[in-house]
């Protein structure tokens, strides 16, 4: 019969981990084990200190085998195999690259095992989220990797104002209120209803929470925690800071912002591509995002009830490259004025509703000045003055 050899450092590893359950009873193991090996490999990572940094080429990986803790080199094509063999979790430390970000603790990558419900449940609520609109697919995978599930209760506070920011929140089910601090008073001032996501700002720049959120039925989220959010998120806002910087310049309706504000607009805008003729607003539905052409065309259809019964779509104006549409709906919080089709392939930098608030307040009376025109046109248009 073959020996078996232990490897060395097994035995108190485990018993480590063994000891720690039976000391702290934490409701959930593999979790438990996620965060007790984690802090023993960050040990480990300050003890080695900037020797491995300086020797460690770009892009690669080491990978420690959850079972010996022992490191192994991997490239990025092997480094997904890996993780997958890592049944409870896999840590993997990815290389320091001083060009990539100035970020000495934001190395450390966490892999929370799914099942594939679970998967398909974090897929499905990522799918239209803003910040994630601009990675490259494997960034996207490896920020599903790192998601871990936060079931709430009902008035839980998820955030509270003041506070330090540990983790950024997808929203799966639930509806949650957003309260903001104004003379001593708690105001609500918005709400979440069952999607989009929410504590990135504390993250992307090192800020006290801006608002408290707070549960208001039972709820899912996802999480991603702040060292992951640093190592994927943000080190992609310096990309596309870089890549959008001229285009942002250059649209009319924010040229009153300072630089910096529209860097913020930059640092939270999704990216989507229509297709000829897909439909990216409709008519009569509730509005949760507004919109700038960065290439293409789209055009504003709006139905009119002329005849009893029938419907009629008619084209009332078209937006081209550094125009904006879908403001009325979030200024007038009425349904959608008009349907928007795009007229060939045509790409959009879209801002959810709570950035738009935030971010786009010194740009309101230019869109307050350019709605009241709709009214005249409508009037010009369809010979007559409707609500
Ligand atoms: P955070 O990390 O600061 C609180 O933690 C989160 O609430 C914040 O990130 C945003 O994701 C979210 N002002 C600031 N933060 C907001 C706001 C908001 N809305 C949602 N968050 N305003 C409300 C806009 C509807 C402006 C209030 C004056
Ligand atoms: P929204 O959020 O209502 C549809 O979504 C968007 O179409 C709307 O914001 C505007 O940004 C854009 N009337 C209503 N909406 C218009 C109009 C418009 N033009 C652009 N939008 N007009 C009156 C038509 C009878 C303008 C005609 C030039």
């Amino acid at each position: 019969m073959s020996s078996v050899e232990i490897p060395a450092g097994l035995k108190e590893l485990l018993q480590g981990y063994t000891v720690e359950v039976l000391r702290r009873e934490p409701p959930d193991l593999v979790e438990f084990a996620v965060q007790h090996f984690t802090r023993i490999l960050e040990g480990q990572k300050k003890n080695r200190g900037a020797k491995k940094r300086s020797t460690r080429p770009a892009r690669k990986g080491v990978t420690f085998d959850t079972v010996s803790n022992k490191p192994s080199k991997v490239d990025d094509d092997e480094e997904e195999e890996d993780t997958i063999m890592f049944s409870a979790c896999a840590v993997c430390a990815e290389a320091y690259n001083p060009d990539d970000d100035e970020d000495d603790d934001a190395e450390l990558r966490i892999v929370y095992p799914k099942t594939d419900v679970q998967r398909r449940r974090l897929q499905d609520a990522c799918r239209d989220i803003l910040l994630f609109k601009t990675l490259e697919q494997e960034q996207f995978s490896e920020v599903l990797d790192g998601m871990f599930e936060v079931l709430v209760k009902p008035q839980e506070h998820i955030i509270d104002q003041g506070a330090d920011g540990d983790n950024f929140y997808v929203i799966e089910k639930g509806v949650y209120d957003i309260l903001v601090q104004k003379g001593g008073v708690s105001v609500c001032v918005g709400k979440y209803d069952n999607k989009g996501s929410f504590g990135e700002l504390a993250l992307m720049y090192n800020t006290p929470r801006a608002a408290t959120i707070i549960a208001t039925q039972e709820g899912a989220l996802w999480g991603l925690d702040r060292a992951t959010f640093h190592r994927l998120i943000v080190r992609n806002n310096a990309k596309k800071r870089r890549t959008y910087e001229a285009f942002i310049e250059c649209v009319p309706l924010l040229k009153s912002l300072e630089l910096s504000e529209r860097m913020k607009i930059v640092d939270v805008v999704g990216a989507r591509v229509f297709k000829d003729g897909e439909r990216l607003i409709t008519q009569g539905e509730e509005a949760d995002c507004f919109y700038v052409v960065e290439s293409g065309e789209v055009k504003i259809m709006i139905t009119s009830q002329a005849k009893a019964g029938q419907q009629d779509e008619v084209e009332v104006a078209r937006c081209s490259r550094g125009q904006y549409f879908g403001e009325l709906a979030l200024v007038t919080n009425k349904p959608r004025a008009a349907s928007v089709y795009a007229v060939g392939e045509t790409k959009c930098l879209v801002i959810d509703i709570q950035a738009f608030e935030r971010l786009l307040g010194p740009c309101m009376d230019i869109m307050k000045r350019n709605i009241s025109q709709y009214e005249e046109q409508r009037v010009a248009l369809m010979g007559s003055s409707v609500d």
